[in-house]
């Protein structure tokens, strides 16, 4: 384990508190004690014909992409929308395990003994396939690297240039970290934007505008806001950190399409899982007032050692850590199981 990993585990650690029994715990119930958590009318993921009306569009599934079209549905059922750069479409949902299988099988992926520096993930039984909790194929891919992610793009940019439906110039990739902070939107919190934050009492209102309790108007979050730590934990461990007074009924992961989508008709940017970006992790992406409160992540290993993360994730119940402006990083060729991706189809220039 090196010295990034220790200090982030023990970060994580000591804010999670997920220390002595608490995964031993969930790992020990394993499918039995998370179904229990699974909704009943848990269903396949959303299709881009309940998508929200405003932003619905005709998709055109034989043609190559033109930027500003709109709601778009691939060759694997994921669909994209402008977020809000109308050349570069994002998939409404994280890349799901549905999708990555179809890419496993065409090119006989094997991932190699998995990276997972956490002491309780660490299992060479435990893949993208064999996450260690229940999923169905709608939920999010998780032990996938940055590296399988592009691998997954460039995979995916090649089947679908060659069927005709994109042209050579457009592509799939990883979004950028500013094109991921434009489709969270200025929100403080990726919920911010989607729900209206609860009202203050005029006694508070001075101390909101001084941003010492801001936070009171966003804890905790309405609900349908993400799949996050919520107290669902609590029912199997009452010392694990979780969000006071808010569940969202899953223990890991949930399926695409379950919470409430943003402006732009995306679902799980914040929780569920942490998304790859692009970008190599610096510390200056770390904001000052981020910095005090989560000082290990000036640790950036040199500014080309680490991956962007965005999102938080269904682990996650640190205020800072969910903040829309909070980015995480790993080593490129990281596994883990609160970790997956989403991908944008960059439409190119329209100048062909
Ligand atoms: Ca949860």
């Amino acid at each position: 384990m090196n010295l990034k990993s220790i200090v982030f585990y023990a970060e994580k650690g000591r804010i999670m508190k997920r220390s002595g029994a608490a995964f031993p715990v969930l790992l020990a119930l394993g499918w039995g004690a998370n179904q229990a958590f699974l909704r009943a009318d848990e269903t396949p993921a959303a299709t881009a014909s309940n998508a929200p009306a405003s932003l619905a569009a005709p998709v055109r599934l034989s043609s190559p992409p033109d930027a500003g079209r709109g709601w778009r549905t691939n060759s694997l059922g994921m669909v994209f929308a402008p977020a809000p750069n109308p050349q570069v479409l994002f998939s409404i949902w994280e890349t799901r395990v549905q999708d990555f299988a179809v890419f496993a099988a065409a090119v006989n992926f094997t991932a190699p003994d998995p990276i997972a520096v956490r002491s309780d993930v660490r299992s060479s039984e435990r893949d993208w396939r064999h996450p260690g909790f229940p999923q169905n194929p709608a939920h999010p891919v998780v032990f996938v690297s940055w590296e399988d992610a592009r691998r997954f793009c460039e995979w995916l940019t090649q089947k679908e240039q060659a069927a005709g439906r994109l042209e050579t110039h457009q592509r799939y990739r990883l979004p950028t970290d500013a094109e991921w902070s434009q489709a969270a939107g200025a929100g403080k919190y990726p919920w911010s934007e989607m729900l209206p934050p609860r009202a203050i009492s005029v006694s508070n209102a001075a101390a909101t505008r001084s941003g010492a309790d801001d936070d009171r108007r966003f804890f905790p979050p309405p609900a349908g806001a993400g799949n996050y730590a919520g107290t669902e934990f609590r029912a199997l461990d009452t010392s694990f950190r979780s969000l006071k007074g808010y569940t969202d009924g899953y223990l890991q992961t949930s399926p695409a399409g379950h919470f409430t989508a943003n402006r732009h008709g995306l679902c799980d940017l914040g929780g569920n899982v942490w998304e790859w970006c692009e970008d190599w992790y610096h510390k200056e992406m770390l904001t000052k007032e981020l910095e005090s409160k989560l000082p290990f992540y000036n640790e950036d290993g040199g500014g080309k050692t680490f991956r962007v993360l965005r999102g938080a994730s269904w682990l996650d119940s640190n205020p800072a850590i969910l903040r829309s402006d909070c980015r995480f990083f790993e080593f490129p060729d990281l596994r883990n199981d609160n970790i997956g991706f989403r991908v944008v189809l960059d439409c190119g220039s329209l100048q062909k």
